[in-house]
């Protein structure tokens, strides 16, 4: 009897009796504890029915405490099937993100000079082009609030090129539901390019919602768009680049977000449109936490087991924002003061307004069903003033939001520690009147997963100095080579006892088990990288993942590498440093480097078979 209750119990309306009695808990429902009472029984069935029902409430009861789950507000499917369709049929040039087949008179400099991507591509492909579909399969699903706020579209420009700008805005409103685009937002940066100007204005006049906004001298970009947001009327304010392409149902998840959440700033997953042929993929990696390091390099590290959702197309925290593309109510952007007025130029800004929120009450989310394609230039083609104004924002930045840990920018940066910052107080009451938490909160709280990263203070490596071969007498020397070059064998230059300035032939085993040019204090963040048994091995960007640059240095004196399971060695007649299989007898493949540290090497080999 009592089992055919529990079946008829959680087959045909668990969820609605579930809410019954985890409400029932708080009223102390009698049904609910005569119900809990009979089903309490000695015998294993009750036993386990009880587990059963007690496990149900307990995760409602959980998701009731989600604000974000099952709150009774009315949701929809805000994909527009018909554009979905219309874009799936689009053929030609670029059309679903493909990459244009560039000829030889596409390649030229004169294509990159002005823009600093190959503005003859951006012209061939069609201002309405097609995008894939790449998120998450989950997000073909989601349902969002019926109800949700309009937004401004920010979108500041200096010199941007036509088709890219235009295009832009095509796919904002190509690719959002109209009713809540409150209006777009160009902002002009005292452009002096004549297609920016009355030809802009005609062609934008076609849009009713569409604003052109133009600064009255040249403001930099965090100006820009604090006009923008100055004059923008959107319940919230979305910044975009001026080179972007909005992908499918891009909006409403944001939207959501900060409907349910009014201080969640949220950033879409930003994708990369090639600087050349225009093709659209995902950055490297995808999705994963903003950080930074500790000279204020802005950084990605992978979302840690801890908060990885069960469904991972749903939001994530992330400590700080990419840069220009996020959203935010309106009126909590400029409760949080908007960005610092004080910071000039560009630099520095993403971590402000992302250190703000945090500490100030709020939270930042990414969103890996919104999409924005982003074109990342391959150099800027236009002068930008030079480092001070970043120095001075990044210093601002520390000055006012970073407290004691300031302290380790400036031991990696000392020219910052006495750089003027300028007049902070305005910025200092700011955080005094929001009562914001303090930088160590934002560290143990929200960045917790960075040092493992990024360590303020450099563990100590575990050797250093120059490589030296047993078998040849030799040093490992870079001999200034370009990333991807071979390593190469050189005579010591310490045995010659003179500077030899065309010789690097220092490096460091670093607590990241990997190898850099460098003395510990001054590592180059280029590795020692070997792609197979029997490759040379190079010098190539640290890619921070272990993998192929991870290396030990073992008792024999071998360096030892794991993914290929072999050691480096070398030969002393045309002196090339190569891997090979291992042979710890032989000469050429043992390496004695000047300094060592046992204890950080111990460690690293302790759990190895050596
Ligand atoms: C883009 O699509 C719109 C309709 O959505 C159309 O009016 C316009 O002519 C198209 N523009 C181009 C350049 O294809
Ligand atoms: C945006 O939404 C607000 C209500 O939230 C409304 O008052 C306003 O008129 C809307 N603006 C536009 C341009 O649709
Ligand atoms: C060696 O490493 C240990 C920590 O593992 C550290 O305490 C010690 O100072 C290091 N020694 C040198 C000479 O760097
Ligand atoms: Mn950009």
């Amino acid at each position: 009897m009592k089992i055919i209750f529990f079946f008829f119990f959680f087959n045909c309306c668990h969820r609605v009796i579930c809410q019954l009695t985890a409400e029932s808990l708080s009223v102390g429902c009698p049904q609910f504890w005569w119900f809990l009472s009979l089903s309490r029984g000695p015998d294993k069935y009750s036993r386990f029915w009880y587990s059963l029902i007690n496990f149900q409430v307990a995760s409602y009861v959980r998701q009731k405490k989600d604000p974000y789950f099952g709150d009774g507000q009315r949701k929809k499917d805000w994909h527009n099937k018909e554009a979905i369709r219309r874009d799936s049929e689009r053929v030609g040039n670029g059309e679903q993100g493909k990459p244009y087949p560039m000829t030889d008179a596409e390649r030229v400099d004169q294509a990159y000079r002005e823009n600093g991507f190959n503005i003859f591509v951006s012209d061939k492909i069609s201002l309405n082009r097609s995008l894939p579909d790449i998120r998450h399969p989950n997000c073909k699903n989601k349902l969002y609030l019926e109800k949700l706020p309009n937004t401004s579209v920010i979108i500041p420009f200096h010199n941007e090129g036509w088709s890219s700008l235009l295009r832009t805005v095509h796919s904002v409103l190509n690719r959002s539901p109209p009713e809540l685009i409150a209006e777009i937002v160009l902002v002009d940066d005292f452009s002096d390019r004549e297609h920016l100007k009355k030809r802009l204005e005609d062609y934008m006049a076609q849009f009713p919602n569409v604003r052109i906004l133009r600064t009255k001298k040249r403001e930099g970009l965090i100006r820009t768009r604090m006009l923008g947001a100055s004059m923008a009327i959107g319940d919230v304010i979305t910044f975009l680049d001026s080179h972007c392409e909005a992908n499918v149902n891009w909006l409403p998840p944001l939207l959501d977000r900060i409907a349910r959440n009014r201080k969640t700033i949220v950033c879409p997953m930003i994708d990369v449109i090639d600087h050349d042929h225009f093709g659209y993929e995902t950055q490297a990696g995808d999705a994963m936490r903003g950080a930074f390091d500790w000279e204020m390099y802005y950084k990605r590290i992978p979302i840690p087991p801890e908060l990885q959702k069960l469904d991972p197309s749903d939001p994530f925290e992330s400590p700080v924002m990419a840069g220009g593309l996020f959203a935010v109510d309106r009126k909590w952007f400029w409760e949080l003061g908007g960005y610092d007025a004080g910071l000039e130029i560009w630099g520095g800004e993403q971590y402000e307004i992302s250190f703000k929120v945090w500490m100030c009450g709020g939270r930042m989310e990414d969103i890996p069903c919104s999409r924005v394609g982003h074109i990342y230039r391959k150099y800027v083609p236009y002068k930008v003033p030079t480092g001070v104004s970043l120095a001075r924002n990044l210093k601002r930045v520390a000055e006012v939001w970073m407290d004691e840990y300031a302290e380790y920018i400036y031991q990696r940066r000392p020219e910052y520690r006495h750089l003027s910052a300028g007049d902070v107080t305005a910025q200092k009451e700011l955080r005094n009147n929001l009562n914001c938490k303090s930088f160590k909160w934002f560290m143990s709280e929200v960045a917790w997963d960075l040092p493992k990263f990024y360590p303020p203070v450099e563990p100590p490596a575990a050797a250093w100095g120059e490589i030296r071969n047993v078998g040849t007498g030799l040093c490992v020397d870079t001999k200034h080579g370009a990333l991807g070059s071979p390593l190469r064998l050189e005579s010591c230059v310490k045995d010659r006892g003179e500077a030899a300035w065309n010789n690097v032939q220092v490096f460091t085993f670093s607590w990241r088990e990997d190898i850099r040019p460098g003395d510990p204090q001054h590592t180059k963040k280029f590795c020692f990288d070997a792609i197979s048994h029997s490759s040379p091995v190079t010098l190539y960007d640290c890619h921070g993942m272990k993998g192929n640059q991870l290396w030990r240095y073992r008792r024999d004196k071998t360096l030892y590498h794991p993914v290929s399971s072999s050691c480096m060695d070398c030969s002393e007649s045309d002196r090339k440093i190569f891997m090979n299989s291992c042979n710890p007898s032989s000469p050429t493949q043992q390496w004695i480097f000047e300094h060592t540290n046992s204890t950080v090497l111990e460690k690293f080999n302790r759990n190895l078979d050596l």
